[in-house]
């Protein structure tokens, strides 16, 4: 039964904002206020009604010739592309790179010659494990790919923030990519190597004993995207113009130091927000802190290469910055977010295979079968063979050849000839062996055999020593992190015979940590037993593998967290917000509602999160500035107990106004001898003691008071 509505009078009344009115059903139109403003299909027609569909009548059937409506579900229907098989989750941002001084004598790459000269450049972050959707704090590798639009064609540089892989040979990487993934007949866990497939393999591949060292480090748990560090890996070449070729490692280093979070902080962090490592990456941009990497290199000879006691082209043994020092070469500074997070991020095309004159590849198994992997898999995320021709993919100097049509194609090539040779477009593009890509020519290594065969290499057997070298290098915070990690992620494992396997890997590995985690299992005596291919070497520890070591004391990029109440002392909050900036932090606040705090000056304020949406984990270091009426209603709130715990557990320096005194009772917290917990009295001596404390970072001193696990 057709039930009839009057034509509403309503509409053209109530409007909530400018050029609002509503339609006959209550909804909401907003009309365009100048032509240029007016909404079009994609085909350039001008729309009237972008809220209701053609139907008969006004509650009758939809009709088929809606090609306004059929265009737009059309369109939205197809708005997915697949993610990526791994590095689902990523964010991105563009930038420039210039070189510090011409590296001629190395490379003619020629975005490394001219230090007035910026290179464009796009970076994408990313984890490996989880899907497009999934938390950025996860325990993972980072992706760390770059983009360079030289004058000379893209090079990208697709590394990691660790410099080394779980497997010498890409036919192993699909097996272990679906050994860490979602195990595939229940579809979870989700972003997580802490399960049984991933531990089942990795305990039966030696060769992967070195990166879990690394990823069981504070190395997989950043604390943001701006404090790590990039690594491309494999062993690459660098050639001049005169033909020399040397072998290279690449390095970046972040300018604010390497941090990471506390596994704690990391797993709380994935509620809190999901979204804590692009926000950062983005609000810093937004703000003008631009994120800024230096480029390093090490390089080395094939000579120096052969005297190692490891092979260069194998992926999971790194160089020691001690026996090769890394020398700093330029800069990347990230200045622009992304217009559109899709168009750019999502549609990025990294392939280590972008290459450009002057660097060359290297015979690393791992490496080689990379060089088929990103072609292909650009073919089915982004559909066409034309995906360089998307704006993001697309380099900045001439390019022209002879490719022709395909899905997709954005260019419009004149002329009959699409061939060469040819005779009648002799304007046509033609090869120029003066200054094209050569590959480096390299001559077969005499010790080898030249037949075809399917084997790994002797020198690639050594699976143990350098994962020693990492356990060794590492400071006592970091060991203790690091049996905290194993510990953790084989206590999901559910077979006990795959916790032993590994049990009997991280005995050869180092016996302090195998038994440290023995312990923490209540494994002791467990281990299987396990007879390396190699015997492990005891190598000189290398300080620059860890993050606490070379952590100088700062507070820039970083963020404070200030509880307040109704009644906080106006002035203090004003000299601390001073303060802070001039460390180059930021300063948030948290009440107990997100507007509406009116400080002891009788001045409202608002913060910047109500105290359950700013938990504690947010910030570096924490002060608490509660007035004592706001101090009687923080003891009743778990939230505020909470946000004072988490901080004093993940080890942050803590500074309080007398009256927030009652919620360290509160929270169990014993504020003697502890360097990172100061007072705030009168005048600045509290707020300097604080950023003291501060920019240490993390208190390590406390971490056995509240952590108090088997010891390193
Ligand atoms: Fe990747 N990798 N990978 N990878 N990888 C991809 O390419 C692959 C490896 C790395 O932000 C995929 O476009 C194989 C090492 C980064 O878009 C895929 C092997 C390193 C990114 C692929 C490796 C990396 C990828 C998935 C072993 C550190 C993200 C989507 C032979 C040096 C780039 C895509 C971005 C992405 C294949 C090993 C880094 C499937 C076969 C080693 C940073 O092509």
């Amino acid at each position: 039964m057709a039930k009839k509505t009057k034509p509403s009078a309503s509409r053209g009344k109530q409007p909530s904002e400018p050029g609002t009115t509503r339609g006959t059903g209550g909804e909401t139109h907003q009309t365009a206020a100048t032509p240029d403003q007016r909404l079009t299909t994609n085909q350039g027609t001008v729309i009237s009604d972008n809220q209701n569909s053609l139907k008969i009548g006004r509650r009758g059937p939809t009709l088929l010739e809606d090609f306004v409506l059929r265009e737009k579900i059309t369109h939205f229907d197809h708005e997915r592309i697949p993610e990526r098989v791994v590095h689902a989750r990523g964010s991105g941002a563009h930038g420039y790179f210039q070189v510090y001084k011409p590296m001629s004598h190395l490379t003619k790459a020629a975005f490394l010659q001219n230090p007035r000269e910026k290179t464009r450049v796009f970076a994408r972050f990313s984890t490996v494990a989880g899907g497009a959707g999934s938390i950025d704090t996860a325990r993972d590798v980072r992706g760390f790919a770059v983009k360079f639009y030289t004058s000379e064609g893209n090079f990208d540089l697709v590394g990691n923030n660790i410099p080394v892989f779980f497997i010498q040979d890409a036919m192993k990487f699909p097996d272990l990519v679906h050994a860490v993934k979602m195990e595939p007949d229940r579809g979870f866990p989700q972003a997580a190597s802490a399960h049984d497939t991933f531990w089942d393999f990795v305990s039966l591949m030696p060769e992967s004993m070195h990166m879990l060292m690394w990823v069981m480090s504070d190395r997989a748990i950043p604390r943001s995207l701006r404090m790590m560090e990039g690594f491309g890996v494999h062993t690459f070449r660098l050639i001049n113009s005169d033909g020399k070729a040397q072998f290279v490692k690449f390095h970046w280093r972040p300018k604010l130091g390497a941090a990471s979070l506390i596994w704690d902080e990391a797993v709380k962090l994935g509620g809190a927000d999901f979204d804590f490592h692009r926000r950062d990456l983005w609000d810093s941009i937004n703000q003008g802190n631009f994120p800024e990497f230096e480029f390093g290199l090490q390089v080395f000879d094939e000579k120096t290469a052969d005297r190692f006691d490891f092979d260069v082209l194998d992926a999971t043994k790194l160089i020691p910055e001690e026996i090769v020092p890394l020398q700093m070469i330029g800069k990347m500074v990230l200045d622009r977010n992304p217009d559109n997070f899709f168009a750019e991020t999502e549609q990025v095309a990294f392939h280590p295979g972008h290459i450009v004159p002057g660097i060359d590849f290297s015979n690393d198994p791992l490496l080689q079968g990379r060089l088929f992997s990103y072609l292909d898999t650009q073919l089915s995320r982004l559909g066409s063979s034309n995906f360089h021709e998307i704006p993001i993919n697309r380099p900045v100097c001439p390019m022209r050849n002879f490719q022709r049509d395909g899905h997709m194609q954005m260019m419009v090539p004149t002329g009959e000839v699409a061939y060469e040779p040819n005779s009648i477009a002799p304007t046509s593009p033609r090869e120029c062996p003066q200054t094209g890509f050569t590959s480096f020519p390299q001559s077969y290594p005499a010790d080898d055999t030249p037949e075809r065969l399917r084997a790994r290499a002797e020198s690639f057997a050594d699976h143990y020593s350098q994962a020693r070298l990492f356990w060794l290098s590492m400071t006592d915070p970091e060991k203790a992190h690091l049996i905290g990690a194993f510990s953790f992620e084989l206590g999901k494992v559910a077979r006990p015979a795959i916790r032993q396997r590994m049990l009997g890997h991280l005995q050869i590995v180092h016996e302090n940590l195998a038994e440290s985690v023995a312990t923490a299992l209540g494994m002791n005596g467990q281990a299987t037993s396990i007879t390396p291919q190699v015997a492990p070497k005891t190598m000189k520890p290398s300080p620059a593998l860890s993050i606490i070591a070379k952590s100088k004391p700062t507070l820039q990029g970083r963020k404070v967290g200030v509880l307040i109440t109704d009644g906080t002392d106006a002035k203090l909050l004003a000299s601390l917000a001073k303060a802070i900036k001039a460390e180059g932090a930021a300063m948030a606040l948290v009440a107990p509602t997100i507007a509406g705090t009116i400080l002891n000056d009788r001045t409202t304020i608002n913060a910047d999160h109500a105290l359950p949406a700013g938990p504690s984990v947010l910030f570096d270091a924490v002060l608490l500035a509660p007035s004592e009426e706001g101090t009687e209603t923080l003891l009743k709130e778990a939230a505020a107990v909470d946000w004072l715990r988490d901080a004093y557990g993940h080890l942050k320096a803590i500074a309080y106004v007398e009256a927030a005194a009652p919620l360290f009772g509160k929270a169990s917290i014993d504020t003697a001898n502890d360097a990172g917990i100061t007072t705030l009295g009168k005048g600045n001596a509290g707020i300097t003691a604080f950023l003291t404390a501060a920019k240490q970072h993390r208190i390590w001193a406390r971490e056995g008071k509240v952590r108090p696990g088997p010891s390193a």
